[in-house]
């Protein structure tokens, strides 16, 4: 089995957010918005890989923290794994992206439901939003 891990990227402001990333390819998720990150290198770990993927795409350094819940299996021999993470040091800049947002749990919410997520991420809207509406 081979992994993709993404990160589950958020800040507190007044809200607790977290950061979507738009992506620019392939055409099927053109325009879809999802958790930023990448497949492991091999013998590489998955806060490693985030760390590295973040970098590259988003020109930030993360501190990976505990996995989330829910894994999708994307193809017979890929799944996909998210890490929550946060920032410790720049600000997020889209590389690789058409463009990047942070969103609350009702912005969140708005979004899963108007079908603007890649299909695959919506597996941890449940999760990620009870941690969003967590104060
Ligand atoms: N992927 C996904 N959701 C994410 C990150 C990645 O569904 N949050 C999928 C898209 C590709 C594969 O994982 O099938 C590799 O991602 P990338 O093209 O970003 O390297």
């Amino acid at each position: 089995m081979r992994f993709v891990v993404a990160g589950a990227v958020v800040r507190e402001r007044v809200e607790r957010e977290l950061l979507l990333a738009q992506r620019s390819y392939p055409a099927d998720v053109a325009g879809l918005w999802e958790l930023p990150g990448g497949k492991l290198a091999p013998g590489e770990t998955a806060p490693a890989a985030l760390v590295r993927e973040l970098t590259e795409e988003l020109t930030v350094t993360v501190r990976p923290g505990a996995a989330l819940t829910q894994q999708v299996l994307l193809q017979p021999d890929l799944t996909l794994i998210a890490h929550w993470a946060t920032l410790v040091d720049g600000v997020p800049r889209a590389v690789e992206h058409q463009g990047l947002t942070w969103v609350d749990a009702d912005g969140l919410a708005a979004m899963a439901a108007g079908g603007e997520l890649v299909p695959a991420d919506t597996a941890w809207v449940p999760e990620l939003l009870t941690y969003l509406r967590g104060r």
